[in-house]
């Protein structure tokens, strides 16, 4: 179970994030109205919600996940591998501190983004991506395993981050979609494929029991929901403009 998460309130400079995904600028104040709604959904899965002010010279700021992976045992503030995103762990820290005591980090030459990183109870997967490079991946296993946590690596093909197309839904149940579907380290969950047209809803995120998926997307939903899931849908389009899922938007813990 969880009982927290952070968020980070988007920067009106957010609307030149990095993106590749063509669909145009963001709207900044739609972009408001879901992040808000977004903190609603968290709230409703009962956990307490830390706001992080915006930071306008981070465009990008608004996907804290990217920045930590907070773990039962210890919090690891990350490098981010985007060069316009290093400095966003800039006040991290602090915020962190309130929860945790031990506080680690990655450390140049590596790079990781935690969207790069899945957790699976006492195991992580850590995608290799253009984000996150072996150096990285390594320092964080290292780290994991001093916490006796256990990691392996995946190398990812297309996808931005390892969650742009994983999310686990706890008792094995795996959603998946493009390259993951025919990865052997997968090949032991319950796959709950989502359609390739979809598969901007493989981003979701299971807390506590129910699964907070992006508006707009009926099969994902109905996928989900025959898995056994209850879904709260909150529309994330002003994020998906830059490349960002449910799952960027929060760290949770
Ligand atoms: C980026 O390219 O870094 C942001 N525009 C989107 C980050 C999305 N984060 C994630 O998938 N974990």
């Amino acid at each position: 179970m969880f009982t927290k998460a952070i968020v980070r309130t988007p920067s009106k400079s957010m609307v030149d994030g990095l993106t590749t995904a063509k669909l145009g600028k963001p709207d900044y104040k739609k972009a408001l109205i879901q992040h808000k709604n977004y903190i609603k959904a968290l709230e409703k899965c009962g956990l307490d919600v830390t706001v992080l002010e915006p930071l306008e010279a981070f465009p990008d700021s608004v996907f804290i996940e990217d920045v930590a992976l907070c773990t039962s045992k210890c919090a690891i503030i990350t490098n981010p591998g985007a060069p316009s995103r290093k400095g966003e762990i800039v006040d991290l820290d602090k915020a962190l501190r309130h929860y945790y005591f031990h506080i680690e980090k990655i450390d140049t030459p590596g790079t990781i983004e935690a969207g790069d990183v899945m957790m699976v109870g006492n195991h992580y997967y850590i995608g290799l991506s253009e984000r996150t490079n072996v150096e990285g991946a390594n320092q964080m296993v290292n780290i994991l395993k001093k916490h006796e946590m256990r990691a392996s690596l995946v190398t990812l093909e297309h996808m931005l981050h390892l969650k742009t197309g994983l999310a686990y839904l706890e008792n094995n149940n795996l959603i998946a979609t493009g390259e993951f579907l025919t990865m052997n380290e997968f090949e032991n969950f319950n796959i709950i494929e989502i359609p390739k047209e979809e598969e901007y809803a493989a981003n979701c995120i299971w807390v506590n029991g129910k699964v907070i998926i992006p508006g707009g997307f009926p099969k994902a939903k109905k996928v989900i929901e025959d898995a056994g899931y209850l879904t709260i849908e909150v529309d994330v389009s002003e994020f998906q403009k830059l490349d960002g899922g449910l799952s960027c938007l929060s760290l949770r813990f």
